[in-house]
């Protein structure tokens, strides 16, 4: 693993062939004073997360399962919606230049590869009082077959990276691009530029997609983009359009 991390400007790595979620570690960890880009890289989770307390799937040997911490110096509230995008792009970006795929976001923060979740993101913000003092930065990448959960145990299709590769890829050379790229851009997530490469790479813009609340409300809309803020810009029936920030909403084309 740090063989293939050499040369990426990371002041400190922890390994854990088991944990809970690196998430987890990062948060604790940046809490006790992780530098800006700590990263935690587990080979097993066996209580990996997704958003709203949802479980991530991360048997050992098979996926990419790795934390970041970002301390953003002069970060506003309004800007940490970015950051799940931030992982999101990095992770297609990559996905691009080392494999010619051409994976697709779903907003707000799965990757998808011929329209299947291949990646989840989560980012989570370390408080003290009203200071942000970090943003951990998790992501999760489906590699070999064998990450990919049971069908009847998620809510959206699921693949992984080797399927579409079609061959057996190796995950600490994709986790080098993936940081590669996402060091790019961190820093960068409120210019023209990152918005415009986040909005190319948006599924179903165009299409009439499924949105349902947490109440379990549902309703259909055209798919028009997204904000600068990152919210979701939708048309609905009556050609007005609504944008929604990002939430529990679950997104499905028709
Ligand atoms: C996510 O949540 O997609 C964010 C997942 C972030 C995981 C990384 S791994 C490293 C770091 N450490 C952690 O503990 N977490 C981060 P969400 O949008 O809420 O989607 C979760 C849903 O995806 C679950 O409820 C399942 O339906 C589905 N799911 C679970 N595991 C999956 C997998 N391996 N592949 C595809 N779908 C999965």
């Amino acid at each position: 693993l740090l063989l293939y991390l050499e040369g990426l400007p990371l002041p400190e790595v922890r390994f854990y062939a088991e944990t809970g979620s690196t998430n987890q570690d990062a948060l604790d960890w940046a809490a006790q004073g992780a530098p800006e880009l700590a990263l935690v890289v587990a080979d097993h989770q066996t209580a990996g997360r997704g958003r709203f307390s949802r479980q991530w799937f991360t048997p050992p040997g098979a996926a990419l399962a790795f934390s970041i911490v970002l301390r953003p110096v002069q970060v506003s509230t309004a800007h940490i919606p970015l950051y799940s995008p931030l992982g999101a792009l990095s992770v297609v970006q990559a996905l691009e230049n080392a494999y010619h795929l051409k994976p697709q976001i779903k907003w707000p923060n799965d990757v998808l590869l011929n329209d299947r979740k291949v990646c989840g993101v989560l980012a989570e913000a370390l408080w003290q009082g009203e200071a942000l003092q970090a943003i951990v930065l998790g992501i999760g990448i489906n590699v070999a077959p064998s990450s990919v959960p049971p069908a009847d145990q998620i809510l959206f299709p699921a693949t992984c990276v080797d399927e579409a590769v079609g061959r057996s890829i190796n995950r600490w050379e994709l986790l080098a691009k993936v940081l590669k790229v996402l060091l790019e851009w961190h820093g960068k997530i409120t210019t023209s530029a990152f918005f415009a490469e986040w909005q190319k790479r948006l599924a179903f813009v165009g299409q009439m997609v499924r949105l349902e609340n947490p109440g379990g409300d549902s309703f259909e809309s055209l798919l028009l983009g997204v904000h600068t803020n990152g919210h979701l810009r939708l048309q609905l029936d009556d050609g007005s359009e609504r944008s929604f920030a990002i939430g529990d909403l679950k997104l499905r084309p028709l």
